[in-house]
């Protein structure tokens, strides 16, 4: 990777496929016969909050089942090596990135193990369960709701994204759709900044085209080769 400096590393639910954390594609997109969009939206949640906060419940507790897979490891060691810029912008809510060692890692659709209070605003660590209503660590009030970006929601950390696109000369996506904006439009933003773009992935995305390169096939072997 000669003259490359700075790099952006995009991932989505593929990279923690084979860590046994369904994709969302794979579940057809389906919970308990709601699909995915129809669940993680506000109305969704000002509707049947006991639904929302049981699918949740749900996910959370079984990522704290799941282990860092190779894909995460060869991230991870990438960014602990790589003398020059380098984010990893994440898709997923789950925390098998920083587990596998990643530093430099943005949520940009927040995460699984926080909750945020509607009532104080503070977002805290939390592991457990939200179902039963628990009281916000910080002012108390029972009004903590999953600190995951739904449809409809502003991303976290556009400006960091974007402040790190200008300067990429590297756009990497891993294990995403390109279903989802505005992450599935990072590559021609990215591209329009003048990088360079890879694209690994189980299978070309719906972005593929506007890669300069496409790698397909499971990420823990198709990222730790590239990595290597
Ligand atoms: C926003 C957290 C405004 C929740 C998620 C009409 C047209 C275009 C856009 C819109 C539209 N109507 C509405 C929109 C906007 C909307 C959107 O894009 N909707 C889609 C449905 C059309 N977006 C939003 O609402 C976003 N907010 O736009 O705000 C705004 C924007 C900018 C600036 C200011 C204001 C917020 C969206 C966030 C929703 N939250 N996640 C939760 O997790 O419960 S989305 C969720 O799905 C993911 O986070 C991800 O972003 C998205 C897609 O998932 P992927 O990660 O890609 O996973 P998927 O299953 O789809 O694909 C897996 C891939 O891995 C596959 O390609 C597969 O081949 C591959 N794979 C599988 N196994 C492996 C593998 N690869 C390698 N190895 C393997 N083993």
């Amino acid at each position: 990777m000669d003259a490359i400096r700075n790099i952006v590393i995009l991932t989505g639910a593929g990279v923690s496929a084979e860590s046994g954390i369904d994709t969302f594609r794979s579940e057809g997109g389906l919970w308990e016969q709601h699909r995915v969009e129809d669940v993680a939206t506000p109305e969704a949640f000002a509707r049947d909050p006991e639904l929302v906060l049981r699918f949740y419940d749900m996910r959370r507790a079984a990522i704290q089942t799941k282990e860092p897979n190779a894909a995460h490891r060869a991230l991870a060691r990438l960014d602990a090596e790589w003398a020059g810029e380098l984010l990893i912008v994440t898709q997923n809510v789950d925390d098998l990135h920083e587990r596998a060692g990643a530093r430099r890692v943005l949520h940009m659709h927040g995460e699984h193990l926080n909750a945020w209070c509607t009532e104080c605003d503070v977002r805290s660590r939390w592991i457990g369960p939200l179902i039963e209503r628990p009281p916000c660590p910080r002012c108390g009030a029972r009004a903590l709701r999953p600190d995951v970006v739904w449809f409809g929601e502003m991303p976290y950390g556009m400006e960091d994204i974007f402040a790190a696109l200008r300067k990429a000369d590297l756009f990497v996506s891993i294990g995403t759709s390109g279903a989802v904006y505005p992450a599935a439009g990072f590559v021609r933003n990215a591209r329009d900044l003048g990088a360079a773009t890879l694209e690994l992935n189980l299978e070309p995305s719906q972005g593929t085209a506007w890669f300069d390169e496409a790698r397909h096939g499971p990420a823990t072997r198709i990222v730790p080769e590239w990595v290597e």
